[in-house]
C-alpha cells in the first residue's frame, strides 16, 4: 500500500508549552493542523520508523478521531507496531509505564490534562520519548522548528479502526494492537505498595474514603485497583465513568474544582481520606478529615516516610522539586542526607535526573508527585502511597502532617492564579519585575527583607543544557519566598501565577489558617508586581 503525500502549509504557533501542544478543539479540527504536528514528530523522531509507538489519550472530545488520523500517519511513516489503549484510553502515567515495559521508541498522548473538554473545550497532544517521559526541550524545539517549514505529510488510506475490541489488526505494514493498559499499570502498583496492608485498612470497619475520578481517565484504573483488587466498597470511586466532556466539569483536582469531594471531608461525618485525580490521571489531591495536604507538603511527607513502603524500603537516592514548589522537601532531603534539586516547572526537567539515578522522588506544587517507577507524575500512585502510609502508621492524615511539621517546621504555602489576563499586560508585569531585580536585595518590603532576587535559570546537571527565564524568584531573609511566572499550559490570554511561601518553625503556629498567615506576603506580592494596576484584577481567580 503506497502512502499518499499530501501538500500542506505550516501553521504558526505549534510550539509545545509546559506539557505538549494545547489548543482549543476547534484549532485542532482545522484541516491539516493535527496532521502537520504529527508529521513533524515523525520527521524529527526518526527512530519511530521501524519501531513501536504507544498511542492513547484521556478520552476527551476528539480523542477517537485524532487516534484514527495518527494511526494512518504512523503507518505511512514506517512505524512497525502501534499499541493503542482500549477505547483510545491511556492515562498519562499508564502510557509512561507501557512505553517502558514494551520498550517502545516513543508515545503520543492526547490530552489537555486538567483543562476542560468538549467541543468548545481544549485538546492537546504530547510526545513522550523512549524513557517514557515527556520530550525534553531539545526535542520539542526540534518538532516545533519542523512545523514551521513543513510542506507535506504522508498518510495511508484505511477504514476506521475498531478501538474497543482487544486484539491485533493491520494498517498497511503496521500492526495495531488494541490492549488493556489497566493490567500493566495495576501490576506495577502492586510491585511497589503493600496491597495486603491497604486491604486490611479498608476492611477495618473504621476507615471511610472516596476517590474522585472527576469523570476523567483515572476512573477505570481506580475502580480496578481500589475497588476490585484492594476490596474497597463499591462507590468508593466517585465520578468514575470517563466522559468526553468530563461531565461538564473542570477535571482539576484542587480545592476550587473538586468541591463535592472537599465537602465530604468536612462536617461531622467527614471521611477519613479523600483523593482526586485530573483529566489524564497524572495529578493528585490528598485530603484527610478536615485537612488538605498541599502538594508541596505531600512530596515532603512521602519522602520522609518512604522507608515504610515496600518499593522504597531501601531508601531514596534524592529528591527534586520544581522551583515554585515549597522548600518543605529540601528540609527532608537535608535530614536524610540525600541530594535535592530545584528544576524549572515541567515534569520533563525531572527525566534526566531520574534516568541518571540521582533522584527517586519528585514533585510539583501543581498537584504532581511521582517517582522513578515511571517518567511521568502519577496521580493514583500518590494516592496508593498515602494509603500505604496510613495503613503502616495507623494514624490519620492530620496526625501524620502535624508530626511532620513538628519535626521539620511548616512551609505554609499558597498559589494565586490570575487567569485569561491580557497577554501584553502580563508580559509587561514580568518585564517590570525583571527591571526591579538588581535593586531588590537588602530592601525591606513589609515585614520582610529581600535576600535574593533573580530570574530563575537552570543548568541540567546531567546534560548541561540551559533553560533561561523560568520565573521571577524573590527570597527573603526569613525563608519566605514569592515567585511569579506565566503558565505554559493555558489556551486563553496569559495566566499569571503567584506562588507564596512562608516558613513557620513554631508548632504553636502550625494550625493557623493559611490565608491569615499569608496575608502580609500576599500584599507585598501584589504591590511589588503592580498586579491590579497592570492587569485590572483586584483578586485572583483561583487560590490553591
Ligand atoms: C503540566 C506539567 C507540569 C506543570 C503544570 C503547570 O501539568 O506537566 O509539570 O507543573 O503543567 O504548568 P504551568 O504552570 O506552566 O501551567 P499537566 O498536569 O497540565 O500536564
Amino acid at each position: 500500500m503506497q502512502p499518499h503525500v499530501i501538500a500542506t502549509t505550516p501553521f504558526q504557533g505549534q510550539r509545545p508549552g509546559t506539557s505538549g501542544l494545547r489548543k482549543k478543539v476547534g484549532v485542532f479540527q482545522q484541516p491539516h493542523y493535527l496532521e502537520n504536528f504529527v508529521q513533524a514528530i515523525f520527521d524529527t523522531q526518526t527512530e519511530l520508523s521501524g519501531g513501536t509507538l504507544v498511542l492513547g489519550g484521556d478520552g476527551r472530545f476528539y480523542n477517537r478521531e485524532a487516534i484514527q488520523v495518527i494511526l494512518r500517519l504512523a503507518a505511512a511513516n514506517g512505524v512497525k507496531r502501534t499499541l493503542v489503549g482500549r477505547g483510545g484510553i491511556l492515562s498519562t502515567p499508564a502510557a509512561s509505564c507501557v512505553i517502558r515495559k514494551y520498550r517502545a521508541q516513543g508515545g503520543i498522548i492526547l490530552s489537555a490534562s486538567h483543562n476542560p473538554g468538549g467541543p468548545d473545550g481544549d485538546f492537546g497532544i504530547k510526545f513522550n520519548t523512549a524513557n517514557g517521559g515527556p520530550a525534553p526541550e531539545a526535542v520539542t524545539e526540534a518538532i516545533h522548528a519542523r512545523t514551521l517549514v513543513l510542506e507535506q505529510y504522508r498518510m495511508l488510506t484505511a477504514p476506521t479502526l475498531d478501538l474497543d475490541t482487544l486484539g491485533t489488526t493491520r494498517i498497511g505494514d503496521m500492526a495495531v494492537e488494541i490492549f488493556d493498559s489497566i493490567a500493566d499499570y495495576a501490576e506495577l502498583m502492586e510491585s511497589l505498595f503493600d496491597f495486603n496492608a491497604i486491604h486490611q485498612l479498608f476492611n477495618s470497619g473504621h476507615f471511610q474514603m472516596r476517590f474522585d475520578a472527576m469523570h476523567a481517565v483515572t476512573g477505570p484504573y481506580a475502580k480496578a485497583i481500589i475497588e476490585q483488587r484492594l476490596g474497597a466498597a463499591p462507590g468508593t470511586v466517585m465520578n468514575g465513568e470517563a466522559l468526553e466532556d468530563f461531565g461538564g466539569g473542570h477535571p482539576d483536582p484542587n480545592l476550587a474544582h473538586a468541591k463535592a469531594l472537599v465537602a465530604l471531608t468536612e462536617g461531622p461525618d467527614a471521611l477519613d481520606f479523600g483523593a482526586a485525580s485530573d483529566g489524564d490521571g497524572d495529578r493528585n489531591m490528598i485530603l484527610g478529615k478536615h485537612c488538605f495536604v498541599t502538594p508541596s507538603d505531600s512530596l515532603a511527607v512521602l519522602a520522609a516516610n518512604a522507608h515504610l513502603v515496600p518499593g522504597y524500603r531501601s531508601g531514596i537516592r534524592g529528591i527534586a522539586r520544581s522551583m515554585p514548589t515549597s522548600q518543605a522537601a529540601d528540609r527532608v532531603a537535608e535530614q536524610l542526607g540525600v541530594e535535592c534539586f530545584e528544576t524549572p516547572t515541567g515534569w520533563k526537567f525531572f527525566g534526566n535526573l531520574l534516568d541518571a539515578g540521582r533522584i527517586t522522588l519528585c514533585g510539583e506544587e501543581s498537584f504532581g508527585t511521582g517517582s522513578d517507577h515511571v517518567r511521568e507524575k502519577d496521580g493514583l500512585w500518590a494516592v496508593l502511597f498515602w494509603l500505604n502510609l496510613l495503613a503502616a502508621r495507623q494514624q490519620s492524615v492530620a496526625e501524620i502532617l502535624s508530626e511532620h511539621w513538628r519535626r521539620f517546621g511548616r512551609n505554609v504555602y499558597t498559589r494565586h492564579d490570575y487567569e485569561a489576563v491580557d497577554a501584553t499586560a502580563a508580559g509587561g508585569l514580568l518585564s517590570h519585575l525583571r527591571i526591579l531585580l538588581p535593586e531588590l536585595p537588602g530592601r525591606r518590603l513589609g515585614d520582610q527583607v529581600v535576600a535574593l532576587a533573580d530570574d530563575f535559570a537552570y543548568t541540567d546537571p546531567i546534560d548541561g543544557s540551559r533553560s533561561l527565564q523560568q520565573g521571577i524568584r524573590i527570597g527573603f531573609e526569613s525563608g519566605a519566598r514569592i515567585v511569579y511566572r506565566l503558565s505554559g499550559t493555558g489556551t486563553e490570554g496569559a495566566t499569571l501565577r503567584v506562588y507564596l511561601e512562608r516558613y513557620e518553625p513554631d508548632p504553636a503556629r502550625h494550625q493557623l489558617p493559611t490565608d491569615e498567615v499569608m496575608r502580609p506576603l500576599v500584599l507585598i506580592a501584589r504591590e511589588l508586581a503592580q498586579i491590579e494596576e497592570r492587569t485590572g484584577r483586584a483578586e485572583p481567580d483561583v487560590i490553591t
